[in-house]
């Protein structure tokens, strides 16, 4: 068992600054955009999911129509194997979102949806449950990780780097964020 001084405090601030973020994994969800159509239609996205359109031919976009509640327009391109990416996220909202192709708006519609089985929402980095992150969850994590304190409810939220487990770079990463001015703990984890 181990004690945390504060020595291990500002030791842990001067490691943090070292560290870059771990991007959240994310499931991509790829559809193709061709002559005349988005293939698949009806994606189903969890919050923190890709979508990736790629392009297969013809001239096209894949714009939001102004009821979706998140807006995107990818402009239009005509270069097969073009991308454009796309996360949504806790914050977008459960949609749906409708969108379409600029150059052909009256038979290129698709819509994405948000699905119905996602993970329950909680907040990353929330190790303690209390709906917001601050200092009390870097040291609900250390009493969890160090000195046989409860764990973080569901798990997952104590997971502040996304990288699948609970270990001192989560507690790194939280420090970074709350006083450094560092990333988010990721949207989903
Ligand atoms: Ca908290
Ligand atoms: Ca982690
Ligand atoms: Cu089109």
């Amino acid at each position: 068992m181990r004690r945390i001084t504060s020595k291990l405090a500002i030791l842990l601030l001067a490691l943090s600054t070292l560290l870059t973020a771990i991007p959240a994994q994310a499931v991509i969800h790829n559809i193709d955009v061709g002559n005349f159509f988005f293939s698949p239609t009806k994606t189903q996205v969890c919050p923190g999911d890709t979508v990736r359109w790629t392009w297969v031919g013809g001239v096209h976009s894949t714009t939001s129509d102004p009821s979706s509640p998140k807006t995107w327009d990818s402009g239009t391109s005509g270069t097969n194997g073009h991308t454009f990416e796309l996360e949504f996220l806790a914050g977008d909202g459960p949609g749906p979102f409708p969108y379409h192709c600029s150059v052909h708006a009256l038979t290129m519609k698709d819509t994405i949806f948000v699905a119905i089985d996602c993970p329950p929402g909680f907040v990353c980095g929330d190790a303690n449950a209390s709906a917001q992150v601050d200092i009390d969850d870097v040291v609900f994590l250390i009493a969890y990780i160090f000195q046989g304190g409860p764990a973080p409810t569901p798990l997952e939220a104590g997971d502040a780097n996304c990288s699948g487990g609970i270990d001192i770079d989560d507690v790194v990463y939280l420090i970074a964020y709350i006083f450094q001015g560092g990333p988010v703990p990721c949207a989903t984890c």
